[in-house]
């Protein structure tokens, strides 16, 4: 059995259907999503990328060299978005140092269990994990202010790419990857499709 990431979206494609088109995204798009649900996703989301990061970082430790450009421009990617969570979240008078919440606990933990996992498992879950975000908000098509910038930063065509070249790396080690890998590869696909649509119900539900 040869798996690809192409594949992966094909044979589920009603469940990647709700892991990347959420009534949330679709209020952005219509300006009708409520401050708390925003603001809510924002907050929850800086906490998010933390530990994401923190996931890139180990994904590098267990690549291959040939695959440290790609990483190391995502976690560079990564540097500057943290930032901007920072300053989006000032300009919102928002507190950072807030408790997770339920289901961003457990996409962190998630995302922390990867590390006991073989690397082909690991490139599709990042491969996965920014291909979310680069449809869910490319989808809707361009949002209004002030969401404009948040649709930008993951839907442009510099993110696009810098997704296809993740997939390129994932499908390389899948091609290569045991039954069992691959096997363990697409349970994992399927967790962060469970996973993100969990994390915009979250926001989503947070109505004052
Ligand atoms: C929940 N999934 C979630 N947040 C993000 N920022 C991304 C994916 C993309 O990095």
């Amino acid at each position: 059995m040869v798996l690809t990431c192409q594949q992966l979206l094909q044979n589920n494609t009603e469940t990647w259907h709700e892991a990347t088109v959420h009534p949330f995204l679709e209020q952005c798009k219509l300006g009708t999503i409520k401050p708390e649900q925003f603001n809510t996703w924002l907050v929850q989301d800086y906490l998010f990328v933390t530990e994401f990061t923190r996931m890139v970082a180990q994904v590098l430790r267990v690549a291959p060299p040939e695959h440290f450009d790609v990483i190391l421009s995502g976690l560079m990617a990564l540097k500057d978005e943290l930032n901007w969570f920072k300053e989006k979240a000032a300009e919102r008078s928002l507190n950072l140092a807030t408790q997770k919440q339920v289901t961003c606990i457990e996409y962190c933990d998630f995302m922390h269990s990867l590390a006991g996992m073989a690397y082909p498992v690991q490139a599709t879950v990042f491969w996965a994990i920014e291909l979310a975000y680069n449809q869910g908000w490319q989808l809707p098509g361009k949002m209004p202010e002030p969401y404009t910038e948040f649709a930008d930063r993951w839907g442009n065509p510099g993110f696009t790419d810098y997704v296809k070249l993740l997939e390129k790396q994932a499908d390389e080690e899948l091609q290569t990857a045991s039954d069992s890998v691959q096997e363990q590869a697409k349970e994992a696909f399927l967790k962060v499709a469970q996973l993100e649509k969990d994390f915009w119900q979250m926001a989503f539900k947070a109505v004052a």
